[in-house]
Protein backbone atom coordinates (compact mmCIF):
# COMPACT_ATOMS: atom_id res chain seq x y z
CA UNK A 1 0.00 0.00 0.00
CA UNK A 2 1.10 3.57 -0.60
CA UNK A 3 0.91 6.84 0.24
CA UNK A 4 -0.86 7.98 3.12
CA UNK A 5 -3.46 4.43 3.03
CA UNK A 6 -1.61 1.97 4.57
CA UNK A 7 -2.71 0.26 8.03
CA UNK A 8 0.33 -1.65 9.81
CA UNK A 9 -1.01 -4.24 12.44
CA UNK A 10 -0.22 -6.83 15.37
CA UNK A 11 -2.21 -9.56 16.97
CA UNK A 12 -0.89 -10.99 19.88
CA UNK A 13 -2.30 -12.79 22.65
CA UNK A 14 -1.83 -13.08 26.52
CA UNK A 15 -3.40 -15.87 29.03
CA UNK A 16 -4.46 -14.47 32.56
CA UNK A 17 -2.44 -15.58 35.80
CA UNK A 18 -3.51 -16.91 39.09
CA UNK A 19 -1.85 -15.73 41.94
CA UNK A 20 -1.06 -17.81 44.52
CA UNK A 21 0.74 -15.42 47.13
CA UNK A 22 -2.21 -12.75 46.48
CA UNK A 23 -1.64 -9.01 45.47
CA UNK A 24 -4.39 -6.60 47.24
CA UNK A 25 -3.61 -3.27 48.44
CA UNK A 26 -1.61 -0.21 46.35
CA UNK A 27 0.62 2.20 48.41
CA UNK A 28 0.45 4.51 45.56
CA UNK A 29 -2.75 4.82 43.30
CA UNK A 30 -1.68 6.23 40.14
CA UNK A 31 1.83 4.52 39.97
CA UNK A 32 0.00 1.27 40.67
CA UNK A 33 2.64 0.70 43.39
CA UNK A 34 1.39 -2.68 45.72
CA UNK A 35 2.20 -2.78 49.16
CA UNK A 36 3.49 -6.30 48.80
CA UNK A 37 5.20 -8.70 46.72
CA UNK A 38 3.27 -11.70 44.90
CA UNK A 39 3.28 -14.59 42.90
CA UNK A 40 1.70 -16.13 40.37
CA UNK A 41 0.98 -19.18 37.84
CA UNK A 42 0.36 -17.73 34.41
CA UNK A 43 -1.71 -20.29 32.66
CA UNK A 44 -1.32 -22.11 29.45
CA UNK A 45 -1.80 -20.28 26.30
CA UNK A 46 -5.19 -20.56 24.58
CA UNK A 47 -6.98 -21.28 27.75
CA UNK A 48 -8.47 -18.00 29.80
CA UNK A 49 -6.75 -15.50 27.61
CA UNK A 50 -7.24 -11.96 25.80
CA UNK A 51 -6.60 -11.85 22.40
CA UNK A 52 -6.00 -8.54 21.45
CA UNK A 53 -5.23 -6.55 17.11
CA UNK A 54 -3.60 -3.46 17.18
CA UNK A 55 -3.17 -1.28 14.42
CA UNK A 56 -1.64 2.01 13.53
CA UNK A 57 -2.94 4.79 10.28
CA UNK A 58 -2.10 7.86 9.17
CA UNK A 59 -6.44 7.49 8.73
CA UNK A 60 -6.95 6.79 12.11
CA UNK A 61 -8.19 10.43 13.47
CA UNK A 62 -8.51 9.05 17.22
CA UNK A 63 -6.80 6.62 19.48
CA UNK A 64 -9.94 3.84 20.16
CA UNK A 65 -10.21 0.98 21.82
CA UNK A 66 -12.98 -2.21 21.37
CA UNK A 67 -13.28 -4.23 24.06
CA UNK A 68 -15.10 -7.38 23.45
CA UNK A 69 -17.13 -5.72 20.33
CA UNK A 70 -18.17 -2.79 21.98
CA UNK A 71 -16.22 0.54 21.98
CA UNK A 72 -14.82 1.93 25.22
CA UNK A 73 -13.70 5.06 26.32
CA UNK A 74 -10.14 5.22 26.22
CA UNK A 75 -9.18 8.32 28.57
CA UNK A 76 -9.29 6.69 31.93
CA UNK A 77 -5.89 7.49 33.61
CA UNK A 78 -4.30 4.11 33.50
CA UNK A 79 -5.05 3.44 29.56
CA UNK A 80 -4.02 6.90 28.98
CA UNK A 81 -0.44 6.20 30.83
CA UNK A 82 0.27 2.98 29.09
CA UNK A 83 0.00 4.80 26.05
CA UNK A 84 2.53 7.54 26.74
CA UNK A 85 5.23 5.10 28.56
CA UNK A 86 4.97 3.26 24.86
CA UNK A 87 5.08 6.09 23.07
CA UNK A 88 7.98 8.29 24.51
CA UNK A 89 9.83 4.40 23.60
CA UNK A 90 8.43 3.81 20.09
CA UNK A 91 11.12 3.33 17.57
CA UNK A 92 11.81 4.28 13.94
CA UNK A 93 10.03 1.71 12.01
CA UNK A 94 10.59 1.27 8.23
CA UNK A 95 8.88 -1.39 5.42
CA UNK A 96 10.30 -0.72 2.37
CA UNK A 97 8.35 -3.42 -0.13
CA UNK A 98 5.07 -1.79 1.74
CA UNK A 99 6.26 2.04 1.69
CA UNK A 100 5.84 2.74 5.30
CA UNK A 101 8.13 4.61 7.06
CA UNK A 102 7.25 5.90 10.94
CA UNK A 103 10.25 8.02 12.78
CA UNK A 104 10.01 8.22 16.63
CA UNK A 105 8.59 11.92 16.26
CA UNK A 106 5.74 9.82 13.78
CA UNK A 107 4.33 7.98 16.52
CA UNK A 108 3.48 10.61 18.64
CA UNK A 109 1.13 12.01 16.02
CA UNK A 110 -0.06 8.88 14.95
CA UNK A 111 -3.65 7.13 16.45
CA UNK A 112 -4.36 3.58 17.26
CA UNK A 113 -7.01 1.67 17.07
CA UNK A 114 -7.16 -1.52 19.46
CA UNK A 115 -9.34 -4.43 19.50
CA UNK A 116 -9.39 -7.04 22.15
CA UNK A 117 -11.52 -10.00 22.80
CA UNK A 118 -11.91 -11.73 26.20
CA UNK A 119 -12.73 -15.80 26.07
CA UNK A 120 -13.93 -16.01 29.56
CA UNK A 121 -16.01 -14.00 31.69
CA UNK A 122 -15.27 -10.39 32.14
CA UNK A 123 -14.76 -8.95 35.70
CA UNK A 124 -16.10 -12.37 37.41
CA UNK A 125 -13.00 -12.15 39.12
CA UNK A 126 -11.24 -14.24 36.79
CA UNK A 127 -8.58 -11.77 36.07
CA UNK A 128 -9.88 -10.83 32.98
CA UNK A 129 -7.35 -7.15 33.61
CA UNK A 130 -4.84 -9.31 34.00
CA UNK A 131 -4.61 -10.50 30.60
CA UNK A 132 -6.57 -7.80 28.82
CA UNK A 133 -3.70 -4.68 30.19
CA UNK A 134 -0.64 -7.70 29.71
CA UNK A 135 -1.64 -8.43 26.04
CA UNK A 136 -2.46 -4.80 25.05
CA UNK A 137 1.15 -3.45 26.30
CA UNK A 138 2.75 -6.22 24.36
CA UNK A 139 0.71 -5.75 21.20
CA UNK A 140 1.37 -1.97 21.45
CA UNK A 141 5.09 -2.42 21.96
CA UNK A 142 5.55 -4.43 19.40
CA UNK A 143 3.55 -2.60 16.80
CA UNK A 144 5.56 0.60 18.35
CA UNK A 145 9.10 -0.91 17.67
CA UNK A 146 9.89 -0.59 21.32
CA UNK A 147 12.92 -2.42 22.15
CA UNK A 148 12.51 -2.20 26.06
CA UNK A 149 12.82 -6.10 27.77
CA UNK A 150 9.66 -8.18 29.51
CA UNK A 151 10.99 -6.61 33.11
CA UNK A 152 11.00 -2.91 31.61
CA UNK A 153 7.26 -3.81 29.64
CA UNK A 154 5.89 -5.70 33.08
CA UNK A 155 6.02 -1.84 34.66
CA UNK A 156 4.24 -0.53 31.87
CA UNK A 157 1.26 -3.39 31.79
CA UNK A 158 1.40 -2.82 35.61
CA UNK A 159 0.18 0.97 35.34
CA UNK A 160 -2.40 -0.21 33.40
CA UNK A 161 -3.76 -2.87 35.92
CA UNK A 162 -1.29 -4.34 38.81
CA UNK A 163 -2.00 -8.14 38.20
CA UNK A 164 -0.99 -7.66 34.58
CA UNK A 165 2.66 -7.25 34.92
CA UNK A 166 3.07 -10.98 36.24
CA UNK A 167 1.38 -12.06 32.72
CA UNK A 168 4.35 -11.02 30.61
CA UNK A 169 5.72 -13.77 31.68
CA UNK A 170 4.83 -17.63 31.22
CA UNK A 171 5.69 -20.10 34.17
CA UNK A 172 5.65 -18.87 38.12
CA UNK A 173 6.31 -15.34 38.32
CA UNK A 174 6.67 -13.22 40.94
CA UNK A 175 5.50 -8.91 41.31
CA UNK A 176 7.96 -7.37 42.91
CA UNK A 177 6.88 -4.75 45.26
CA UNK A 178 10.01 -2.43 44.80
CA UNK A 179 11.20 0.91 47.07
CA UNK A 180 11.55 3.39 44.26
CA UNK A 181 9.15 5.92 44.68
CA UNK A 182 8.70 6.36 40.81
CA UNK A 183 8.08 2.75 40.36
CA UNK A 184 10.70 2.06 38.30
CA UNK A 185 12.18 -1.32 40.40
CA UNK A 186 7.75 -2.66 40.93
CA UNK A 187 8.50 -5.29 37.90
CA UNK A 188 7.86 -8.87 37.29
CA UNK A 189 10.03 -11.43 37.06
CA UNK A 190 10.02 -15.03 35.99
CA UNK A 191 10.58 -17.49 39.08
CA UNK A 192 10.45 -20.79 36.81
CA UNK A 193 9.63 -21.26 33.16
CA UNK A 194 6.69 -23.16 31.78
CA UNK A 195 8.19 -26.70 31.33
CA UNK A 196 9.62 -25.97 35.36
CA UNK A 197 6.51 -27.78 36.90
CA UNK A 198 4.18 -29.11 33.82
CA UNK A 199 2.68 -31.86 35.87
CA UNK A 200 0.35 -29.08 37.60
CA UNK A 201 -3.04 -29.35 36.65
CA UNK A 202 -5.60 -26.22 36.83
CA UNK A 203 -8.80 -26.39 37.05
CA UNK A 204 -11.37 -23.39 36.97
CA UNK A 205 -14.63 -24.14 38.74
CA UNK A 206 -16.90 -21.38 37.33
CA UNK A 207 -19.42 -20.55 40.15
CA UNK A 208 -20.89 -17.61 38.86
CA UNK A 209 -20.11 -15.48 35.57
CA UNK A 210 -22.00 -12.23 36.70
CA UNK A 211 -19.89 -9.22 37.69
CA UNK A 212 -18.43 -8.67 41.12
CA UNK A 213 -19.99 -6.37 43.10
CA UNK A 214 -16.80 -4.89 44.27
CA UNK A 215 -14.02 -4.06 42.05
CA UNK A 216 -10.79 -4.85 43.28
CA UNK A 217 -9.51 -1.12 42.82
CA UNK A 218 -12.41 0.28 44.99
CA UNK A 219 -11.89 -2.94 47.03
CA UNK A 220 -8.45 -2.61 47.92
CA UNK A 221 -8.47 0.97 48.58
CA UNK A 222 -11.53 0.54 51.30
CA UNK A 223 -8.97 -2.41 52.93
CA UNK A 224 -6.33 -0.06 53.01
CA UNK A 225 -7.53 2.23 54.77
CA UNK A 226 -9.78 0.49 57.02
CA UNK A 227 -8.19 -2.76 58.05
CA UNK A 228 -5.45 -3.35 60.87
CA UNK A 229 -5.19 -7.08 59.46
CA UNK A 230 -3.50 -6.06 56.15
CA UNK A 231 -1.43 -4.59 57.83
CA UNK A 232 -0.03 -7.37 59.58
CA UNK A 233 -0.39 -9.22 56.52
CA UNK A 234 1.88 -7.18 54.48
CA UNK A 235 4.61 -6.78 56.83
CA UNK A 236 4.86 -9.57 58.65
CA UNK A 237 3.04 -12.72 56.92
CA UNK A 238 3.62 -12.49 53.49
CA UNK A 239 7.47 -11.68 53.19
CA UNK A 240 7.84 -15.12 54.86
CA UNK A 241 5.49 -16.57 52.89
CA UNK A 242 6.98 -15.42 49.74
CA UNK A 243 10.57 -16.84 50.62
CA UNK A 244 8.99 -20.53 51.33
CA UNK A 245 6.75 -20.22 48.15
CA UNK A 246 9.76 -19.25 46.06
CA UNK A 247 11.48 -22.56 47.94
CA UNK A 248 8.39 -24.70 47.22
CA UNK A 249 8.08 -23.98 43.73
CA UNK A 250 11.67 -24.49 43.06
CA UNK A 251 11.97 -28.05 44.97
CA UNK A 252 8.34 -28.65 43.35
CA UNK A 253 7.58 -29.44 46.95
CA UNK A 254 3.34 -29.84 46.27
CA UNK A 255 1.99 -30.52 50.29
CA UNK A 256 4.11 -26.80 50.58
CA UNK A 257 3.02 -25.25 47.39
CA UNK A 258 -0.55 -25.91 48.34
CA UNK A 259 -0.40 -25.54 51.94
CA UNK A 260 0.90 -21.63 51.62
CA UNK A 261 -1.42 -21.18 48.46
CA UNK A 262 -4.74 -22.32 50.73
CA UNK A 263 -3.67 -20.33 53.78
CA UNK A 264 -2.88 -17.24 51.44
CA UNK A 265 -6.24 -17.40 49.60
CA UNK A 266 -8.19 -17.65 52.79
CA UNK A 267 -5.83 -14.69 54.25
CA UNK A 268 -6.80 -12.62 51.28
CA UNK A 269 -10.48 -13.47 52.04
CA UNK A 270 -10.17 -12.41 55.73
CA UNK A 271 -8.71 -9.13 54.89
CA UNK A 272 -12.20 -8.57 52.95
CA UNK A 273 -14.03 -9.43 55.81
CA UNK A 274 -11.32 -6.99 57.98
CA UNK A 275 -12.57 -4.18 55.67
CA UNK A 276 -15.40 -1.98 56.90
CA UNK A 277 -17.51 -2.16 54.70
CA UNK A 278 -17.19 -5.96 54.27
CA UNK A 279 -16.49 -7.44 51.01
CA UNK A 280 -17.60 -10.80 50.66
CA UNK A 281 -16.38 -12.44 47.54
CA UNK A 282 -16.70 -15.69 48.05
CA UNK A 283 -20.22 -17.33 48.36
CA UNK A 284 -21.89 -20.90 49.88
CA UNK A 285 -20.42 -22.55 46.90
CA UNK A 286 -17.23 -21.20 46.90
CA UNK A 287 -16.83 -22.40 50.70
CA UNK A 288 -18.81 -25.72 50.31
CA UNK A 289 -15.72 -25.94 47.59
CA UNK A 290 -13.17 -25.52 50.53
CA UNK A 291 -14.32 -27.34 53.01
CA UNK A 292 -14.81 -30.52 49.98
CA UNK A 293 -11.33 -30.21 49.34
CA UNK A 294 -9.82 -29.93 52.54
CA UNK A 295 -11.82 -32.94 53.83
CA UNK A 296 -10.12 -34.79 50.95
CA UNK A 297 -6.40 -33.82 51.75
CA UNK A 298 -7.18 -34.56 55.39
CA UNK A 299 -8.38 -37.90 54.69
CA UNK A 300 -4.94 -38.59 52.03
CA UNK A 301 -2.94 -37.46 54.93
CA UNK A 302 -1.01 -34.91 52.10
CA UNK A 303 -2.36 -32.42 50.17
CA UNK A 304 -3.85 -33.34 46.54
CA UNK A 305 -4.90 -30.22 45.73
CA UNK A 306 -4.86 -26.64 46.43
CA UNK A 307 -7.43 -24.34 46.18
CA UNK A 308 -7.17 -20.36 45.82
CA UNK A 309 -10.14 -17.98 45.17
CA UNK A 310 -9.35 -14.03 43.50
CA UNK A 311 -11.92 -11.35 43.71
CA UNK A 312 -14.97 -13.66 42.98
CA UNK A 313 -16.75 -16.84 44.27
CA UNK A 314 -15.05 -19.04 41.34
CA UNK A 315 -12.73 -21.87 42.34
CA UNK A 316 -9.22 -21.99 41.14
CA UNK A 317 -8.14 -25.48 41.83
CA UNK A 318 -4.44 -26.99 41.07
CA UNK A 319 -3.91 -30.46 41.41
CA UNK A 320 -0.18 -32.09 41.94
CA UNK A 321 -0.79 -34.28 38.26
CA UNK A 322 -3.32 -35.62 36.04
CA UNK A 323 -4.63 -38.41 38.46
CA UNK A 324 -5.48 -36.41 40.91
CA UNK A 325 -7.00 -33.88 38.59
CA UNK A 326 -9.32 -36.75 37.54
CA UNK A 327 -10.28 -37.60 41.07
CA UNK A 328 -10.84 -34.06 41.58
CA UNK A 329 -13.73 -33.56 38.51
CA UNK A 330 -14.89 -36.86 39.78
CA UNK A 331 -15.74 -35.33 43.42
CA UNK A 332 -16.77 -31.64 41.77
CA UNK A 333 -19.05 -33.40 39.76
CA UNK A 334 -20.62 -35.93 42.56
CA UNK A 335 -20.69 -33.37 45.26
CA UNK A 336 -22.02 -30.03 42.81
CA UNK A 337 -23.60 -31.63 39.47
CA UNK A 338 -24.30 -29.94 36.32
CA UNK A 339 -27.71 -28.53 36.52
CA UNK A 340 -27.99 -28.22 32.37
CA UNK A 341 -26.02 -29.20 29.78
CA UNK A 342 -24.47 -25.57 29.60
CA UNK A 343 -22.78 -26.15 32.98
CA UNK A 344 -20.79 -28.51 31.64
CA UNK A 345 -18.68 -25.68 29.88
CA UNK A 346 -18.20 -24.20 33.00
CA UNK A 347 -15.25 -26.77 33.96
CA UNK A 348 -13.15 -25.10 32.17
CA UNK A 349 -9.93 -27.74 32.18
CA UNK A 350 -6.30 -26.22 31.71
CA UNK A 351 -2.82 -27.99 32.14
CA UNK A 352 -0.80 -24.91 33.84
CA UNK A 353 1.46 -22.31 31.79
C1 LIG B 1 -3.95 -10.95 42.57
N1 LIG B 1 -6.11 -9.71 42.67
O1 LIG B 1 -2.83 -10.96 43.10
C2 LIG B 1 -5.07 -10.36 43.40
C3 LIG B 1 -5.77 -11.40 44.22
C4 LIG B 1 -7.42 -10.10 43.11
C5 LIG B 1 -7.21 -10.97 44.27
O2 LIG B 1 -4.71 -8.53 41.44
O3 LIG B 1 -6.38 -1.98 40.73
O4 LIG B 1 -7.30 -6.08 38.91
O5 LIG B 1 -5.93 -2.97 38.47
O6 LIG B 1 -4.20 -3.06 40.25
O7 LIG B 1 -4.81 -6.13 39.37
C6 LIG B 1 -6.92 -7.90 41.25
O8 LIG B 1 -6.46 -6.61 41.19
O9 LIG B 1 -6.26 -4.40 40.48
C7 LIG B 1 -5.84 -8.73 41.79
P1 LIG B 1 -5.65 -3.03 39.96
P2 LIG B 1 -6.17 -5.82 39.85
O10 LIG B 1 -4.16 -11.44 41.44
Amino acid sequence: ESGDKWVLSVTAQTPTNIAVIKYWGKRDEDLILPINDSISVTLDPGHLCTTTSVAVSPAFTHDRIWLNGKEVSLSGGRYQNCLRELRSRATNYEDEKKGIKITKKDWENLRVHIVSYNNFPTAAGLASSAAGLACLVFSLAKLMNVKEDHSKLSAIARQGSGSACRSLYGGFVKWIMGKEENGSDSIAVQLADEKHWDDLVIIIAVVSSRQKETSSTSGMRDTVETSALIKHRAKEVVPKRIVKMEEAIAKRDFPAFSRLACADSNQFHAVCLDTLPPIFYMNDTSHRIISCVEKWNRHEGTPQVAYTFDAGPNAVLISQNRKAATLLLQRLLFHFPPQSDADLDSYVIGDKT
